[in-house]
């Protein structure tokens, strides 16, 4: 196992690593800039670098700082955490040539799962099920056409490039089609430098459901069930549970079984996230995350399986020492995302925080690096903490969520509390009855 790792991000996922980090006798180095010198993050790793002025760009995304920082200190892998350098594959690559371990998959896997068109021929070609589409890029817009007859209308145009919603343009029907074409390109080329777009048939108002996968270096793939993460607003989570209301448990087991002999297929290696649309009881694979995700924890609470210490066993070369039957998924979770927001209109509102509680009891984790009279600097995302209940059954979670949201303060700032406030009172989420635009439509009939 590493004596010595580095966390390059900050907030709470540098927390959560740090934790497994510590409970594995693993010493840790943060990172940090200038605007994060009083973090949580910095105080709890064993020793930390400030690597530049608050601007991520010139910070926590500044690769030579970055290695410079691990040199240093002597670390001997580096865990990106979500978000900045995660997902980026040439970071993984510099890391691994200056003869570190990037706590992932390989650069290849990022880059294949980054490419959104090569990504869904690959995991098409490994036996999971794809949306109806162009198999590849489209040409032409005679060819986007004629594939559009053929999957029907609607249709939706997405950048090989994109990702997380980036770059899309619905057409319903052909006198639509070649306009939302050249608008998709323009828009590709400008945001991403390519303006290689795909076609798919559009899903009207299917679920958001994810399945985490750990893969180790001998070949073995387990399956933790998945996470229903419907509910959102711009491509940004707000709720995240487990297990999904819509599977049974013989879909869970068909689906998981798939996804892991599929990623054994392509040899994957670590934690990672297959997601898929589901509507009128079928998966439609959409996008591959490579990296530690921001609702890992629902998975852990109902798993009880620690997926940060299984990421850095599996980039230690150690082997997954259980089978995919010790797996039992075990009553249900949900996770609240706490943002320095607005809870209606979610503008960010960075400030000082003046008063913190954190909820507490059995079944309740608070993953959070706040505390009363830290200021939430205004360079980063509104991320300020995570809250994730644990019940036997759906309904003592929600009862759960409840009490805990009753005591959680967080004062001077505003926050995404009252909106679950509100939500954990709406007759629709208390059925599980929801899908990927129930909450903008929830807000936009509130008025808000
Ligand atoms: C779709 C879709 C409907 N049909 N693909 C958005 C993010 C990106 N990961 C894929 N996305 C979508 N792809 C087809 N063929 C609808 C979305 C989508 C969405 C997906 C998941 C969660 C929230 C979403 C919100 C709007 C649109």
């Amino acid at each position: 196992m590493f004596e010595k790792v580095l966390i390059a991000n900050r907030g709470e996922i540098a927390l959560r690593i740090n934790r497994a980090c510590k409970e594995m006798g693993i010493s840790t180095v943060a990172i940090h800039s200038t605007a994060d010198a009083e973090a949580m993050h910095v105080r709890l790793a064993d020793e930390s670098v400030c690597i530049g002025p608050p601007p991520a760009a010139q910070s926590y995304l500044n690769i030579p700082q970055i290695i410079a920082a691990a040199e240093i200190t002597g670390a001997e892998a580096i865990h990106p955490g979500y978000g900045f350098l995660s997902e980026n594959a040439r970071f993984a690559e510099i890391v691994t040539e200056h003869g570190l371990t990037f706590i992932g998959p390989s650069a290849d896997q990022i880059r294949l799962m980054g490419d959104k068109i090569a990504a869904k021929q690959a995991v098409k070609s490994a036996g999971i099920p794809t949306v109806p589409g162009s198999d590849g890029g489209v040409g032409s817009d005679e060819e986007a056409a004629r594939i559009a007859r053929d999957i029907g209308y609607p249709v939706l145009i997405k950048a090989a490039a994109g990702g997380g919603g980036r770059g899309m343009k619905v057409a319903r029907s052909e006198a639509e089609l070649s306009m939302a074409l050249t608008t998709a390109r323009a828009e590709a080329k400008s945001a991403f430098g390519d303006d290689a777009v795909y076609l798919e048939k559009y899903l009207q108002r299917p679920r958001h459901i994810e399945v985490q996968v750990l893969a180790d270096s001998f070949g073995k793939v387990l399956h933790l069930g998945e996470r229903d993460c419907s509910l959102q607003r711009r491509h940004q989570k707000v709720w995240e549970e487990a297990p999904s209301p819509a599977l049974n448990a013989a879909q869970r087991e068909e689906i998981g079984g798939i996804v892991s002999k599929a990623l054994g297929k392509i040899g994957y290696l670590g934690a990672g996230t297959i997601e898929f649309l589901f509507e009128d009881g079928k998966f439609y694979f959409i996008e591959m995350n490579t990296r530690l995700q921001v609702e890992h924890p629902v998975t852990e609470a109902i798993t009880g399986i620690d997926i940060v210490r299984e990421q850095l066993r599996i980039a230690a070369g150690s082997p997954l020492e259980i089978e995919q039957s010790d797996i039992v998924i075990s009553g249900h979770a949900i996770e609240c995302r706490i943002n320095a927001e607005n809870p209606f209109n979610f503008q960010p509102s960075p400030g000082t925080i003046t008063q913190f509680h954190a909820p507490g009891g059995l079944g309740v984790r608070f993953d959070s690096a706040i505390y009363a009279g830290y200021r939430i600097p205004p360079y980063y995302d509104s991320l300020a903490g995570k809250l994730i209940v644990h019940g036997r059954n759906r309904n003592e979670c929600l009862m759960r969520l409840r009490r805990a949201l009753d005591e959680l303060v967080v004062g001077g700032i505003e926050t995404t509390i009252p909106l679950f406030q509100h939500l954990v009172r709406e007759p629709d989420i208390l059925n599980g009855d929801y899908h990927i635009h129930w909450l903008e439509h929830w807000l936009a009939a509130r008025g808000s």
